[in-house]
């Protein structure tokens, strides 16, 4: 049995290297690591995120430090070389790091780079890795599974099914993930729009869902940041016709207000997303969830009671599920939201996971 935390912690959040915090270009690890923030300060840990330049997390204190951003790893093969460019922010932060660790308890990883992992044994103060992607790379693996190795119970992930894409998927924490529900309305009576939310790139497969709302001639409101413009492009060429509209990349206030009113959110990976942070903040809004039978929305979604699971990369199924949104109880999204994936539910596991990892390393 691991003892349970004795005594509020101070913890040191070392974010992604990918883009400023607030920029969107982290993806689902901003929403993440500011949630974890939250959720640790509520139990009275002291929480100091390192982050690139231009960072903002309030109400936390950010260290933002200069440097040229990293390459996004899913946007490389699987044989990538670890590429490092001049003046690097993600090894100014790790030397931050370095310089203050004394201070802390314990230090929390966000990046899916490799020198947080490879860096870890030269660390005296533990460090607890956040892994926030699926297998991509052969080094990632490699340098993940090293870390695993040596240090038992140092990494986390947000799903078994992104767990399971690694060799040693078995020893990593498996951690959800948690949302301030307050933040969030539920809406009973929506509009007649379709939904879909996240990074317009290639790995999020949104030409589908522009698909299906062609073949259906529902409306579909979409939001994300705007990672990718040729992609954008050539989904609109391919689709004319489709009643689409892009609203931008919008913070969690303004995008709740306006999901809520959405009659189901779209989710069309084409890789296995590690877990799928708009399925719970769509939830929380009573909003259903059709997604792809693929990732973290497998574990989320529970079919035919809270949405729709649809066989992958099939638009018939996403046009079929579209037909079947009123059979869904909007009620019953926002009460599996509170009862899974509320900022006290992380706590509780993001507490547990941190009493194993500072157990093992005491002895
Ligand atoms: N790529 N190299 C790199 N480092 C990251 O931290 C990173 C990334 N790609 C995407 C990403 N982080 C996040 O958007 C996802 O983990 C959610």
């Amino acid at each position: 049995m691991i003892p349970p935390l004795d005594r509020p912690l101070r913890v040191l959040f070392l974010s992604t290297s990918v883009g400023a915090l607030g920029s969107g270009l982290g993806g689902g690890v901003e929403l993440t690591l500011h949630n974890m923030a939250q959720a640790l300060s509520e139990r009275q840990h002291t929480i100091v995120i390192v982050a690139p330049t231009g960072s903002v997390c309030a109400p936390f204190s950010v260290v933002g430090i200069a440097g040229a951003l990293q390459t996004t790893a899913q946007s490389e093969g699987r044989d990538a070389a670890i590429i490092m460019p001049a003046n690097a922010v993600l090894a100014r932060m790790w030397d931050y790091a370095r310089q203050v660790q004394d201070q802390y308890d314990l230090v929390v990883n966000f990046a899916y780079d490799w020198l947080p992992f490879y860096l870890t044994p030269f660390f005296d103060c533990p460090i607890a890795h956040l892994v926030s992607m699926g297998s991509l790379t052969d080094a990632m693996d490699g340098i993940i599974e090293q870390t695993i190795v040596q240090f038992p119970g140092s990494i986390g992930v947000h799903s078994r099914a992104q767990a399971d894409t690694f060799s040693f998927g078995d020893r990593c924490h498996v951690l959800g993930n948690g949302f301030d529900l307050s933040l969030y309305e539920f809406c009973s009576a929506p509009e007649q729009s379709l939904a879909w939310v996240g990074r317009l790139a290639p790995e999020k497969g949104l030409e589908d869902a522009v698909a299906a709302a062609q073949v259906t001639q529902t409306p579909l409101r979409i939001w994300g940041a705007m990672q990718d413009p040729t992609y954008w492009q050539q989904i609109q060429q391919q689709y004319p016709t489709a009643p689409i509209t892009y609203e931008g990349f919008l913070p969690t206030a303004a995008l709740q207000k306006a999901l809520g009113k959405c009659r189901a959110l779209i989710m069309t990976p084409r890789w296995v997303e590690a877990f799928g942070n708009v399925a719970i903040e769509a939830l929380a809004c009573g909003v259903p969830v059709i997604a792809y039978r693929r990732g973290g929305p497998t574990e989320i979604v529970q079919d035919g009671k809270t949405g729709w699971l649809v066989e992958p990369d099939s638009v018939a199924g996403l046009v079929e599920a579209i037909a079947q949104i009123d059979l869904i109880d909007r009620r019953l999204c926002r009460q599996q939201a509170e009862a899974e994936y509320s900022l006290t539910a992380m706590g509780d596991r993001l507490e547990q996971w941190f009493a194993a990892l500072l157990t093992q390393a005491r002895t």
